[in-house]
């Protein structure tokens, strides 16, 4: 049997380029959530005012984060919609405070290809869609800036996703949902894409677990592969921690599982921890100092 460490026999996927600027994968990359929101899981509330979200990006870019993720809408499991109104109300006075030009590439965490083309006007690199690309219409505006984009799977809708999560094979049925949108992404001139299996959207614990087991199965596809682990609720299932913020460990160990699965981006609230165990797990599986 491969051990746990094994090196894993792909090569890294081309470095991705967006926007004038190049982020390659010859190590594990971070990136920092930054949730403008009254209602995120974990940190819901905490950046609502645009100076505590700059100082806590200044920090996670301090800390090594190498992409800043923000979001203006909460897709926790049973969260409702906002209007795409609110949603550039909370999320456009942060991003037109960072330096797209240098720091952290910047990442905009929305469905909405309204929020997508106000946010890459100001400059974003890549459009972080938790719906994968679905419509034609956020595809067309990553094409026209010329962004990144990442492609994550969700079964269902946040509001009710997960009420019965059910796949004949979960790692199967997301590579071919993959498939299918790369083919689409592609056709519509998105050629810089990463790929996310969306662990806890419409997915069961055991999905989850078989996710971060399986990873490896994504690989072939040849794309830098984001896996967003932290602080989740299947976490707290393994580990009995009730609150969010406190699943620090059980993150770490996820987030590890994921970097010898041959995860390239891991999506983190907590930076500093996590740029420490992407190089301490590299280092077991590679035997690469950081
Ligand atoms: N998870 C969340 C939100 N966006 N995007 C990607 N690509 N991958 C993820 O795993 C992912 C994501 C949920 O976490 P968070 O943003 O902290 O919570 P909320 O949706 O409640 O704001």
């Amino acid at each position: 049997m491969a051990g746990a460490f094994e090196p894993k026999a792909f090569p890294s996927p081309p470095p991705l380029r967006c926007r004038g600027r190049t982020l390659d994968f010859e190590r594990v990359r971070i990136m920092g959530t930054l949730n403008l929101t009254p209602d995120s899981f974990s940190d819901g509330g905490l950046l609502l005012e645009p100076a505590a979200a700059l100082e806590a990006a200044a920090r996670m870019a301090e800390e090594g984060a190498d992409i800043l993720d923000l979001g203006g809408e909460s897709t926790r499991p049973g969260s409702d919609p906002v209007s795409v109104e609110e949603e550039l109300r909370r999320v456009l006075p942060v991003l037109e405070r960072l330096d797209p030009e240098a720091g952290p590439l910047l990442s905009v965490d929305t469905r909405r290809p309204e929020v997508a083309r106000a946010a890459l006007e100001r400059g974003v690199h890549i459009v972080n869609d938790v719906t994968g690309l679905r419509d034609p219409a956020m595809r067309e505006v990553v094409a026209n800036f010329g962004a990144a984009a990442i492609i994550m799977h969700m079964q269902g809708e946040p509001k009710t996703m997960q009420l019965s999560p059910h796949y004949e094979d979960v790692v199967g049925d997301i590579r071919r949902f993959f498939e299918e949108r790369l083919e689409l992404a592609a056709r519509d001139g998105v050629r810089e894409v990463m790929l996310d299996p969306g662990v806890g959207f419409g997915k069961t614990f055991d999905h989850n677990l078989e996710l971060l087991r399986r990873l490896a199965e994504f690989l072939p596809l040849g794309r830098p592969l984001v896996v967003g682990v932290s602080r989740k609720s299947f976490i707290g299932a393994a580990t009995g921690v009730e609150r969010p913020a406190e699943r620090l460990e059980g993150t770490i160990v996820c987030n590890a599982a994921a970097v010898w699965g041959g995860a390239h981006v891991l999506r983190v609230h907590d930076v500093r921890e996590a740029v420490r165990t992407a190089r301490m797990a590299r280092a077991l599986a590679l035997g690469m100092e950081a």
